[in-house]
């Protein structure tokens, strides 16, 4: 035991190796946790015990599904998919934010249900640009729905699977209040909102101990990569993986290690939609909520239901939000009328071939790319061409 703790948290820790059940166990970590003081010196053996406690959860997570999946039925939560999900969420409150009526405007879906409690998800497609967009508008989020309350917890999980989540706020009430029990309670279901994942993954393998590999320059760049491994092999340890490989992408902290073994954390993309942008003083509302959250939301829209305001291109802009691109596939010069989404800032024509079949691009040969703007219109090409909106690809096998 290290010497930065106090014998307080020492006592805790004693308290943890002796507890017999996982709940136990759990709260005996957490609390020596809570007891060690937060430093530089300390940050290992906090990365170390927070992987730990990490495994216990997910044990005790296993444990609860065990038991409930006995008997259980379908849940009417569970969405069947369809194009890019975007869902709607806002807090609980009479009258609505307007949920209902935003995914009528956008669909044409669930009209008598405007005004009205609606306890289950309603479902509408939008479509722009030949791209379709499933709209869920979902039951509010209520206070304590991280841990179960008003179907929280079936909430929470559509939330994880989704594209992405819009955050409804009505402009003509307090949106602070609004937004901070979305956030916490998105928060303590572990959904990170607007950050990338951190550059590493790590999976398990069946012997060969743990192996870390740095794969970029910039995950190479540490003064102390030999100790830097050593840390990462006893998190990934305690966080029970003993046989695995770890690819670091980049620059990485212990805190990162934790967080990929954590299957329970979710890295989310999210908008927010100020609503009722027609009534009065929501001018300035919309304003002031820009102003405070958008370094954290870089995409906030106003709109009006009443006034049918919300903007024309709203598919075209929540695509260039998510990064995604629409190119179209051709066989045998017939060009598919439903477009492919290509994911990233320069998709290629390998990121085709991934996305029809892993088999393409073994058997790739060439590609054909049709190019409406471009001077040489039809091109033959290879796997690193790079790609712009709305073309047309045609791949050949050998
Ligand atoms: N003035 C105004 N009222 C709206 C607007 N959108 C929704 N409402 C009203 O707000 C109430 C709640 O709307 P609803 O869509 O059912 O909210 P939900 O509970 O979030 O689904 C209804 O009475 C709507 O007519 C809007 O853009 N402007
Ligand atoms: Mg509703």
């Amino acid at each position: 035991m290290s010497s930065n703790i106090g014998p307080e948290a020492q006592a805790a820790y004693q308290k943890y190796l002796d507890a017999n059940t996982i709940e136990e166990k759990i709260r005996r970590l957490e609390e020596y946790l809570s007891l060690i003081p937060k430093h530089k010196a300390t940050e290992k053996i906090v990365a170390l015990n927070k992987s730990r406690l990490a495994k216990l959860r997910r044990e005790q997570e296993a444990q609860k599904t065990r038991t409930k999946s006995m008997g259980k039925l379908v849940s009417p939560f569970s969405i069947k998919r369809e194009g890019l999900q975007l869902i709607l969420i806002s807090d609980y409150y009479s009258p609505g934010v307007g949920k209902t009526s935003l995914l009528n405007l956008l669909t044409g879906a669930a009209k008598e249900k405007i005004g009205k409690f609606t306890p289950l998800p309603e479902i509408g497609i939008y479509e722009y640009n030949k791209v379709r967009y499933q709209i869920v508008d979902m039951p509010s989020i209520m206070e304590g729905a991280a841990s179960g309350i008003g179907n929280g917890k079936e909430i929470i999980s559509q939330l994880r699977a989704c594209d992405l989540i819009c955050f409804c706020v009505d402009l003509s009430r307090n949106y602070k209040e609004q937004m901070d029990l979305l956030l916490k309670e998105l928060t303590e279901s572990h959904i990170r909102i607007n950050i990338p994942p951190p550059p590493i993954t790590i999976k398990k393998t069946g012997s060969n101990k743990i192996q870390v590999f740095y794969l970029t320059s910039e995950a190479k760049e540490n003064d102390n990569i030999e100790g830097l491994t050593e840390r990462i092999k006893e998190i990934t340890s305690a966080g029970g993986i003993h046989n695995g490989i770890v690819k670091v992408f980049g620059k990485i902290e212990l805190n990162h290690v934790v967080d990929t073994l954590n299957p329970s954390i979710a890295y989310k993309k999210a908008i927010i939609l100020g609503t009722k942008g027609d009534l009065s003083l929501t001018k300035n509302t919309f304003y002031d909520l820009k102003d405070q959250y958008s370094e954290h939301f870089p995409l906030i829209i106003g709109t009006s239901v009443k006034k049918k305001e919300i903007p024309e291109d709203f598919g075209k802009i929540v695509l260039s939000f998510l990064k995604k691109m629409k190119v179209y596939t051709m066989n045998k010069g017939i060009v598919s009328s439903k477009p492919l989404l290509l994911d990233g800032n320069q998709p290629t024509i390998r990121d085709v071939a991934i996305k029809i079949h892993r088999s393409f691009l073994e058997s790739f040969d060439h590609a054909i790319v049709i190019r409406k703007d471009a001077r040489q219109e039809k091109k033959k090409v290879g796997l690193d061409y790079e790609l712009n909106e709305n073309d047309i690809i045609e791949l050949h096998t050998k």
